[in-house]
């Protein structure tokens, strides 16, 4: 089953959601009688001075140099330009640009299939609300959330990176001995990188040790673990892209909720702006803010601290007693919840 196979027999059902801003389309439709969720997103531009060249070792890991002038850089790469309007000193028109499979594509393309229904609820479009969640609410309704989330079935694609050698080829660093595991982890590129463009850059770190749900379980005696792991990440990434993107140029966070409760790290360049946010729910928490928060949070560590972030109406999370707790909160904090309700400030 390839991409391009699969794709071909899709059938189109509706649009799930599209954004201008990071110029995405998410569609739901199916394949061979199974739910699917096909995505696109344009890609960025090619600047003249970085392009890929294919890695000697035979990995397709993208290697990185500097030239001059490449046809497919934005300039260069103008194969036509049409005028729309000019004012004074204004111009303004459209352009196509020389695209290429390998050098300059169109869109990333992503397809899950089969895909559950948290799939196609996490890609819908759907009414975002901020939350405070609790260490109460944590330990009520999150917890069994998490059991409920981490089947051998959804954590499958993490065992198999971890374990049976899947996207191998593509592993930028692993660090893992079996007298060791609390300290290994892998980097690779994440699912969400065209792994062309550095600057929009986009890689996960996944560790080998799998006490550590989510940020909800990191306490003081992690903080020298994630010290070194961060340290590790701002070494190996910046070397491996010949000084293309620089260690001050690598946004390191965790999100919460996570998608997956097995503890990952994103790994980001800074030109890539919100990235994470795209589909509007969660929080995103800098590794850095992290080790300095453990340093103060007490012997609890983040299970004591109360979360503040932003909810998605298809979150289960929402079903399960969150939109309640919402309102509660609200009213316990004298906040009025519609026009009527309120009396304005006297
Ligand atoms: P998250 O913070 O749990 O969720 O991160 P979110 O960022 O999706 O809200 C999980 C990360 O793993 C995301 O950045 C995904 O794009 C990435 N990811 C998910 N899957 C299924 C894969 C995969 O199969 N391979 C790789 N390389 N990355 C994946």
């Amino acid at each position: 089953q390839d991409l391009a196979s699969l794709v071909g027999r899709f059938k189109y059902v509706r649009v799930l959601d599209s954004n201008p801003h990071t110029k995405t389309i998410s569609l739901l439709g199916s394949i061979d009688g199974k739910d699917a969720v096909l995505t696109a997103e344009k890609t960025h531009f090619i600047f003249d001075e970085t392009v890929r060249r294919p890695s000697q070792s035979g990995r397709s890991t993208p290697v990185f140099f500097h030239r001059e002038i490449d046809e497919y850089s934005f300039l260069d790469g103008i194969t036509d330009l049409k005028e729309l309007t000019s004012n004074d000193i204004y111009y303004w028109g459209l352009s196509v640009l020389k695209q290429d499979i390998l050098h300059n594509p169109t869109a990333k393309v992503n397809l899950i299939w089969p895909a559950s229904q948290f799939h196609i609820k996490g890609y819908d479009q759907q009414d975002l609300h901020v939350v405070r969640e609790t260490p109460e609410m944590y330990a009520n309704m999150v917890v069994p959330f998490i059991q409920e989330m981490c089947t051998s079935e959804r954590m499958k694609w993490v065992n198999n990176i971890l374990y049976e050698g899947a996207e191998d080829d593509r592993v930028v660093y692993k660090e893992y001995s079996e007298r060791n595991k609390d300290d290994g982890f892998v980097i690779l590129p994440d699912m969400k990188w065209d792994g062309i463009n550095i600057d929009s850059l986009y890689l996960v770190a996944i560790v080998y040790r799998d006490d550590i749900k989510s940020l909800r379980d990191l306490g003081p005696k992690h903080r020298d673990w994630l010290i070194k792991l961060n340290k590790k990440i701002k070494t190996i990434i910046p070397q491996h892209y010949d000084y293309n993107v620089n260690p001050d140029e690598l946004r390191v966070f965790v999100h919460y909720q996570p998608s997956y409760y097995h503890f990952h790290v994103h790994i980001v360049n800074i030109r890539h702006p919100g990235v994470g946010e795209e589909r509007g729910a969660g929080k995103t928490m800098l590794l850095e803010d992290i080790i300095e928060a453990l340093g103060f949070l007490g012997p609890d560590g983040y299970m004591k601290k109360t979360l503040t972030y932003v909810i998605g109406e298809n979150h289960e999370l929402w079903k399960k007693g969150f939109k309640e707790e919402v309102q509660k909160q609200l009213e316990h904090d004298g906040i009025a919840t519609s026009p009527e309700k309120g009396s304005g400030f006297h």
